[in-house]
Formats: C-alpha cells, structure tokens, sequence
C-alpha cells in the first residue's frame, strides 16, 4: 500500500513537488483552496509556465499517482506549501500557513509526518504550526513528527533544481529530522543536511538575503560610478577576477517572490536597524533611481513630446513572472510624472493580467514607433534576436539607456544609437 502525501498549496512549490513525489512512489493527493487550480490540474493543464511541468503531471495523473482535491485529504504525510506574503507593514503574512495547519490539525493521526516548504521566519513550525497540529492532544515530535524542509528552486528549471540541489531539513526533534529526511530521500539527489527547524528556517532565509544584500552592494557602486565617470560592471567584472569574489549585477531593482521579501523575515526578528534592512533601502529604490536617469536622458531630446518604449517588464529574464517586479514600479513613476507616453513590449506576458497592461503593445514595432527613449529593462535572451538597427528608424530620436548591460555599446553606437548605461557615468 503507497503511503500517502497531501500537499498543501499546488503553486510554483506544492506541484513540482506534488509531481516528484508521485513520481517517486507515493500517492500524492494535492489539496489546493482555488478550484480553478484544481480542475485545470485534474484536466492535465499546469497554469504556471515551467518547462516539463504538464508532461511530467499527465504521467502521474495517468499512473493514478497523483489528484487534485479542493477539500485536504487524510495522508501519513502532510507538506505546506503555501504562500507567505508579505503584509504592507513588511511583516510576514502567516495566514495562509496558519489555515493549512488547522486543516492539517483537523486530520492528524499519531504517526504523521507534518513538513512546512513555506519560506517562513524562524520559529514559525515550533511556535506557529507545532501548538496548532497539538491542540488535539498530540505532541509534536513525539506523537508526531514535524519540521521545516525549505525548496531550492530557480524559477525556470524547477523540476532539475529541486531533485539535484542539497536541501536542508529541520525537524523539532532529531527523529523528525530524521523521518523528513527519509521522505526528501525517495527524489533528491543533493546530499540531504539534518539540522533543528529554526535553524533550517533561518538557512533558507540567509540564502536569499545574501543575494539581496550582494546586489545592494551592485546596486549602491552604480549609483557611485554614476557620478564618477565610471561603468560600474566593468568594475564588478574586475573585481571578481579575484578568486574569492562575487559581487552581483546592478540593475533596475529586485522582484520576484523571494528575494525581495524573504530579508524582511530576518528583518522582523531583528532588535536594530541592520545592514539587510539598508540593503533593502538600496534595492527598493534602484526603479526610482532608474526613473530619475529616464527623465535625465528624456529631457536630452529636442522635441517637448516624450515617449518611453520599455523592453521587458517581468522580474527577471526569460521568465513570465511578474510579482514584486521593479519594472512594474518604473512604469507607475514614468505614468504618475504624466505627459509621458508608455510603451510596454514583453512576450513573456502576453497573457499575464497586470494594471500596467494597458501599456503593453502588440508588437515591438509598435512600441519603438516615435518613441524618444528606449530602455531595455529585462535581459530576455530573445531581444538579442531584435532588428535593433531597423528598429531604430521608427523612433524620433533613438536614445538607448540599458539597464543591464545587455548591450553592445560599440554596435548600438554604429547603428546610430545614443548609448547610456544605468550605473555608468562614462
Ligand atoms: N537580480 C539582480 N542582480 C543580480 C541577480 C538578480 O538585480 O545579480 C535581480 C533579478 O533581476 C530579479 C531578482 O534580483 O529581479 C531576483 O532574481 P534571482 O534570480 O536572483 O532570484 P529568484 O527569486 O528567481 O530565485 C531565488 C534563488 N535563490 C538563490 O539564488 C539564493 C532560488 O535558488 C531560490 O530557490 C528562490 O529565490 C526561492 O524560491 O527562494
């Protein structure tokens, strides 16, 4: 008889995983609070845009491995994967774990298996979750057991990273530790590190707020060689020709549903003002900073009509993902200054519904038609195939500020481009 496995939450976490379970032997019974979620799963149809995903779920579904319910089915073994925003005062919004662990709660048998996936701030499975699942008279990691397992996932190649990649376990006893790491043993292929559930909670939290905190140091030279005549990833090129050195890109800013939050989950615990808050400060306001050099270069132009054409608006290359995306918060700026005319050319979210949406044109023709500024805002691999030269000729007056380095400043200069870079004085 195949143990059974509900997962909490079929997002960009619970499916893959629900998916590599299944796959590895259990009988995953997916339990997701959005219907349309669940039916679309049960057809087969994966609403997120990751490579492999539909194929791999059409296999399960098929092997009767997997199924989707709108009701938390009983299991041995219960994962939540559920969101943790954050709330407008930068605190982590724990509703959504705490409604999955009173479902739980209402199900646990002596014996189960509780893991928390949800990047959370520490402490949350011992004081938030363990009191909830023992409010029927059960004991956490005895009667029990319970932990923290955080994903490693690169949006874009979830299925690879979230088998080969090490992952960490945290239980609220070693046994726990132990039983969870059993479970994670049936797919990952990564060495499997045991540690206690604050502490696997914390590990989870530092590896993003090390990439944020690295990329505010990125973000705060460019604004130095700005003034300073100097390109700023040339200076981060050199530096980390040194063996242990790995300064990260500036840009535009920090999006997406990790990195720009999970900080605030160290923030909140923490008694002063920090270096990760400042490098929050930095981050978040690289698209008011971004706005500050658009307006510098439009005013350059001689005619008084101004319109942006803005390539790429999702929170990071090749990918269709529009949360915390910095580009978004540009376009408020660029809409709120006013008589500013926006075009918007992403094909990565053509079918993305967003309030920005209004500005997004058809074709990228449309968007370089009469503008007078270009800003290249997302290193989408496939602008690299943009007629940039016949391009040009559609605009009334072709200024190019790249944000991200992505461009040849020699090419664009020999077709006829004004070229500027963000973080580039010279
Ligand atoms: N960014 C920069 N400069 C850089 C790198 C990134 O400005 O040098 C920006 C990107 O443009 C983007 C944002 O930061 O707006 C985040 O992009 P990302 O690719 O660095 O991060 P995510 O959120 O896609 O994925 C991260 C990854 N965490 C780490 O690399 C430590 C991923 O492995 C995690 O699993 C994921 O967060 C997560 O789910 O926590």
């Amino acid at each position: 008889m195949k143990e059974k496995i509900s997962v909490i939450g079929l997002g960009y976490i619970g499916l893959p995983t629900s998916v590599l379970f299944a796959k590895s032997g259990y009988e995953v019974l997916g339990y997701d609070s959005n219907t349309e979620i669940v039916d679309a799963l049960n057809k087969g149809k994966v609403m997120i845009k990751e490579p492999f995903l539909e194929e791999e779920l059409a296999e399960v579904i098929e092997a009767k491995a997997f199924k989707a319910y709108t009701e938390l089915q009983e299991a041995q073994i219960y994962i939540i994967c559920v969101p943790t925003p954050l709330t407008d005062e930068k605190k982590a919004d724990m509703s959504f774990v705490r409604q999955a662990a009173e479902a739980v709660a209402s199900l646990l048998k002596a014996g189960d298996t509780v893991i928390l996936e949800s990047t959370s701030p520490p402490g949350t499975t011992e004081e938030l979750i363990g009191p909830i699942l023992s409010k029927g008279g059960l004991k956490a990691g005895e009667d029990f057991f319970l932990g923290h397992s955080p994903e490693r996932v690169l949006p874009g190649c979830m299925l690879k990273e979230i088998v080969e990649n090490d992952r960490i376990v945290g239980g609220v006893k070693p046994a726990s530790a132990d039983r969870i790491r059993s479970i994670y043993e049936s797919f990952v292929k990564g060495e499997i590190h045991k540690t206690d559930a604050r502490t696997a909670e914390l590990s989870k939290l530092v590896e993003n707020t090390y990439r944020d905190v690295n990329i505010a140091l990125a973000n705060e030279l460019a604004i130095l060689c700005e003034d300073e005549g100097i390109d700023v990833f040339e200076v981060v090129e050199l530096a980390n020709n040194h063996p242990r050195v790995h300064v990260h890109m500036p840009g535009p800013g920090v999006g997406g549903h990790c990195i720009a939050i999970d900080p605030w989950f160290i923030i909140e615990k923490q008694k002063k003002s920090s270096v990760i808050l400042a490098s929050r400060q930095v981050n978040d306001h690289m698209p008011a900073y971004t706005f500050k050099k658009a307006k510098s270069l439009l005013a350059l132009s001689e005619n008084n009509k101004a319109k942006i054409a803005i390539l790429g608006c999702s929170y990071k290359p090749n990918v269709d993902d529009l949360r915390e995306s910095p580009v978004l918060e540009l376009v408020d700026l660029l809409e709120k200054e006013g008589n500013i005319e926006i075009a918007l050319f992403d094909p990565y979210v053509i079918d993305k519904e967003f309030p920005q949406k209004k500005y997004l044109t058809e074709n990228v023709e449309e968007a370089f038609e009469d503008a007078n500024l270009l800003v290249l805002a997302v290193h989408h691999e496939v602008f690299k195939e943009l007629d940039l030269e016949s391009l040009k000729d559609l605009m009334s007056e072709a200024i190019f500020l790249d944000t991200r380095n992505f461009f040849e400043r020699k090419l664009l200069e020999e077709m006829g481009y004004e070229y500027y870079k963000l973080g580039c004085g010279a």
